[in-house]
């Protein structure tokens, strides 16, 4: 099952690995030693190195509570690491944004693929994308990540985040983004409370009648942390591995990381195991 992005393809027939790379400047600031754009590619040629097959670069925090960020400090941020990963490694390049600007400057920069956690909804994203010609991947959120998380609240929550995600892939379609050009994601954590993320994780098999690829990232968040008597954020590994390998053998195809090398090493044990099913 070859899935194209850009010029290059992924082979979703085995699970994916998408190696998160934040290019805000906290994440590779260390006290002016280095040049940070240079720290920026040894993490995301590491990642490589332990197995990831995408690298998703973003500039703008999504964490609950975080602040907005301004079009042109994310542009300065994730452009130039955009294309240094581009000069320098084989690997496919992920740009994580709601931004249309965004998406263009990322296509010429040499990305090979949107992620958006708004799902496109921002003014003039589904356009800006189907200009672009990459793919997508459409990310379920209810509210926005400075509020998300004060009152989430839905009818049944598979229905809800099924239907939104459906109707998401009609509007795309709409404007000419293919299925095949598109991948969906419940969006763990965002907008959502612990019992609402293990109904999500529970049944994920059932996003499969949606006919497009699954994406998943819970990787080290707070429903990690929620059964794990609330783990510091350097404990939640083992519990994030664990995820990464149930929504794998629930259908997930790409499995969005922090710990590459610990999670890649899991799905190589679904994959031998799904082979023989
Ligand atoms: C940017 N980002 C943070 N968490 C994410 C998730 O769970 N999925 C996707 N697609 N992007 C995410």
């Amino acid at each position: 099952m070859k899935f194209i992005c850009g010029d290059r393809s992924l082979d979703l027939s085995v699970p994916q690995v998408m190696g998160i790379l934040n290019a805000t400047p906290d994440s590779f600031s260390d006290g002016g030693k280095f040049n940070s754009l240079d720290n920026a590619l040894s993490h995301a040629r590491n990642m490589v190195e332990q197995g990831a097959s995408i690298i998703d670069v973003g500039g703008e925090s999504t964490r609950p509570g975080a602040s907005p960020v301004s079009l042109q400090q994310e542009l300065d941020r994730v452009i130039p690491v955009i294309e240094s990963i581009r000069s320098q490694l084989d690997v496919c390049i992920s740009v994580d944004s709601s931004s249309p600007e965004v998406f263009l400057a990322a296509k010429n920069a040499g990305a090979h693929l949107l992620n958006d956690v708004r799902a496109l909804k921002r003014e003039g994203a589904l356009q800006a994308a189907q200009q672009t010609g990459l793919p997508i991947c459409l990310m379920h959120m209810q509210g926005e990540p400075e509020t998300m998380q004060t009152k989430p609240s839905y009818q049944q929550v598979v229905h809800d985040v099924t239907t939104f995600l459906q109707e998401r892939i009609a509007a795309c379609r709409e404007v000419g983004i293919e299925s095949h050009q598109i991948l969906i994601d419940p969006g763990f954590g965002f907008g959502k409370t612990l019992e609402d993320n293990y109904a999500l994780l529970a049944k994920l098999e059932s996003f499969a009648a949606l006919h497009v690829p699954v994406l998943v990232g819970l990787s080290r968040k707070s429903m990690i942390a929620g059964v794990l008597n609330n783990a510091s954020v350097d404990n939640r590994i083992s519990g994030s591995v664990a995820g990464a390998v149930i929504a794998a053998m629930k259908g997930a195809k790409i499995l969005r990381v922090h710990d590459v090398k610990e999670t890649s090493d899991a799905l190589k044990v679904v994959q031998a195991t799904m082979a023989k099913l």
